[in-house]
């Protein structure tokens, strides 16, 4: 994989001060707490792809089911298609199994893809999935190294003039957001999209905690890695002596506030430096550090905060067994 900036350049330097800054300032917090997106370096993004494989994680296949048997569905109400725009495409492939089901009604004429990624390496890999997709359907593939609101602006600037645009944001990453920054994202994306255009989104739906447990702490310790991953990422870019096995993975599902939580809990009570953040830090037994939240919506629910920001529905399709829903939202 490609890092994002060349090692010892200007870039890279600056992104390793605000990674420190950001640990500085979460890690002091009560409780103390590290921002999720962090935990995607080269090797917690190899996980999180290996976390999509796992019997008991059904988010990728539930959705990539009905976006390959609803796709033509999903396309013929937002005909005529010719600009789509991906906010954290990953590997590309959920959004090639779009494209691929619904080839008949995008008759071949050109597409124009926009995939919006911090990471150099998923953009990379996305722009080589999409590219092999059905030859007969022309894709011109622009791709935007930038956050999901500074990349979507960039997309919408260049939007064909002919044509509708649909923007998808899939993978249930919304779940990461809280309520009140959902909120404020919808908000956002609705801004940038004018009328007639459509948002397809993905969420995961609330489910037996049971079957949260399994997805968030499986069997084989992938989830634990993941995010024990993250503090050998802080050793690395900032001279830090987290002694790695010293914590231990948790993930709780929070009924009131309707999320996971994954947290990394500390099994004595130990110093931590961090001298790149100018940190020193002493752990208690059985202290966490709070590293990232699901939060699991009911199908209802999305719909409401859909239209809170400005969408009316169009449908939701659901995948009942694994408790997954898409929904087609139109900007009005
Ligand atoms: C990529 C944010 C959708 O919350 O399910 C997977 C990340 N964390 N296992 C999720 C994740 C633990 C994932 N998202």
């Amino acid at each position: 994989m490609r890092p994002s900036a060349a090692p010892g350049s200007a870039a890279a330097r600056s992104a390793t001060q605000a990674f420190a800054g950001d640990i500085e300032y979460y890690l002091t917090l009560t409780p103390r707490q590290l921002p999720s997106h962090y935990l995607y370096d080269a090797l917690g993004s190899a996980l999180f792809e290996a976390i999509c494989e796992l019997p008991w994680y059904r988010i990728t296949r539930a959705e990539r089911a009905l976006l390959a048997s609803r796709g033509d569905d999903i396309l013929a109400h937002v005909d005529p298609l010719r600009t789509l725009i991906e906010l954290g495409p990953g590997s590309g492939e959920k959004l090639a199994a779009l494209v691929e089901a619904g080839a008949g009604r995008l008759r071949g004429i050109p597409l124009t893809v926009h995939l919006v990624d911090v990471s150099a390496s998923a953009l990379d890999l996305a722009g080589r999935t999409l590219g092999a997709v059905n030859p007969s359907q022309p894709i011109e593939i622009v791709t935007h190294q930038a956050t999901y609101e500074t990349g979507l602006v960039q997309a919408t600037a260049h939007r064909r003039s002919a044509g509708r645009t649909l923007v998808a944001f899939l993978g249930s990453n919304i779940g990461n957001f809280d309520p009140p920054g959902a909120d404020a994202f919808l908000r956002h994306i609705r801004t940038a999209l004018a009328i007639g255009d459509c948002l397809l989104i993905g969420t995961d739906l609330v489910k037996p905690e049971a079957e949260l447990q399994l997805a968030y702490d499986d069997p084989l310790g992938v989830t634990a890695a993941f995010n024990r991953n993250l503090l050998v990422r802080i050793n690395r870019e900032l001279g830090a002596d987290f002694d790695i096995a010293s914590f231990r993975h948790r993930a709780v599902w929070n009924e009131a506030e309707s999320r996971v939580e994954m947290h990394l809990v500390a099994t004595r009570r130990h110093q931590v430096r961090i001298p790149d953040a100018s940190l020193e830090m002493t752990l208690d037994e059985g202290e966490t550090i709070w590293t990232e939240s699901s939060y699991k919506y009911r199908p209802q629910a999305v719909v409401r905060i859909l239209e809170r920001a400005g969408f009316t529905l169009v449908e939701q399709w659901i995948h009942a067994e694994a408790g997954f829903a898409l929904t087609l939202v139109e900007a009005t």
